[in-house]
């Protein structure tokens, strides 16, 4: 690690301390939205700063495969790798010891015609995000994946720790993108345009932009948000990925127990499972296809049947041209029209173009050319 690096996990230290430090009340508020601002500028700086240091570590380099991917992530032996074994057709090592597991394992997960990656990681520790136990490789993966997995068990359930470090490293979970854009300017200085009444004055968004060294911008501001949400824009850098909540180990303790755990991560809706003996596997399995967001379309033929058990799986926001792709090359040449019964048409038989989007469980029927 260079001294930079240093320097500036330092600089972030300390203002973490002042923000810890510092009660919250309408006199501080302002030094603390700085505070803030400057941490998730310092963050930013400290992820590019890593980014650029990266090329010397080794890199996951995990190839893609099927239809979506699904990052399993979570504290050391809470049964990770027990239910990836599970999940998939690949075997990861299970101990109990923590870090059984010391590298990232693929594998496919097939439910529903669809092919879904899974990833075992190793377990995620405090300071993960900053490099700790292969931290930002896990990370790193993660930030690439349709779904976060995110699994504790009914002992070891510190979800705070675990939510933390993928905040740290620029990942936002069930979440939409902040509807804010940035245009960079000559002159005017930093406007905020916001096109509704927002709940954090405009005095404060443009101090935060300062801090992240605007000068001259227009930001348009389409739904009310947060400073925090500000800041993730400016920063950049972050992802927006949907997450699941599984708790493990559940053949372990009794109704009333569990009865607590219920209550404590209502808001989570999580999936109570045991991997060893299988209960809540398939509810599992089912959360996972509906999360990583594929649909199911059915082919009409020109003449016969819909083959109901053989749907195409597709990305949620997929085309008419997505369809073509899927099945032949030659098929965006040779488009004539696709009609369309289900959900994503007005009507029945609909006739649409390249660029209709198709909804779960739409029919379609491709028109062709000849040739
Ligand atoms: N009782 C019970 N034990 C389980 C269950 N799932 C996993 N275990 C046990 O928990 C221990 C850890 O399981 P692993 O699958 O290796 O856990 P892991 O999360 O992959 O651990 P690391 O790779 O070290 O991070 C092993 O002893 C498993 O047999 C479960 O559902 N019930
Ligand atoms: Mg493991």
């Amino acid at each position: 690690m260079n001294s930079t690096l240093v320097d500036i996990e330092k600089r972030i230290k300390e203002i973490e301390d002042e923000l810890k430090n510092t009660k919250y009340n309408k006199s501080t508020e302002k030094h603390i939205l700085k505070l803030k601002a400057r941490l998730t500028y310092l963050r930013k700086e400290l992820e590019e700063k890593k980014r650029r240091e990266k090329k010397r570590i080794s890199k996951a380099g995990i190839k893609k495969e099927g239809n979506a991917r699904v990052t399993i992530i979570g504290p050391p032996s809470v049964g990770k790798s027990y239910l990836f074994n599970r999940l998939t057709n690949a075997k990861s090592e299970i101990g109990d010891y923590p870090f059984t597991t010391l590298d990232i394992h693929p594998g496919v997960m097939k439910y529903k015609n669809a092919k879904i990656q899974i990833l075992d990681t190793p377990g995620l520790i405090k300071g993960a995000s900053l490099g700790r136990g292969n931290g930002r490789e896990i990370l790193s993966i993660a930030r690439d994946s349709d779904l976060l997995l995110i699994m504790v068990d009914v002992f070891n359930y510190d979800l705070d720790t675990i939510l933390n470090e993928i905040y740290n490293f620029g990942i936002r979970i069930n979440k939409k993108e902040p509807n804010i854009s940035v245009r960079k300017t000559e002159r005017g200085g930093i406007k905020i345009i916001p096109t509704l009444p927002l709940s954090v004055s405009e005095d404060y968004l443009k101090s935060i932009a300062w801090e992240f060294g605007y000068r001259n911008a227009d930001i348009t501001i389409r739904e009310d948000i947060s400073a925090e949400d500000f800041m993730d824009v400016l920063a950049g850098n972050r992802v927006y990925i949907p997450a699941t909540l599984a708790i493990n180990k559940i053949d372990l303790v009794d109704n009333n127990y569990l009865s607590q755990l219920k209550r404590k991560f209502g808001k989570w809706n999580p999936i109570f499972i045991s991997a060893s003996h299988g209960y809540g596997i398939s509810t599992l399995r089912e959360e996972i296809f509906k999360k990583v967001g594929l649909i199911r379309v059915y082919l009409k033929p020109q003449a016969g049947e819909i083959d109901i058990h053989e749907p195409l799986i597709l990305r949620r926001g997929a085309t008419v041209k997505d369809i073509c792709n899927a099945i032949h090359r030659d098929f965006v040449k040779r488009f004539r029209y696709a009609m369309i019964w289900g959900r994503s048409v007005k009507f029945e038989g609909q006739h649409v173009g390249l660029d209709h989007r198709v909804e779960d469980e739409d029919i379609v029927r491709l028109v062709l050319r000849k040739y």
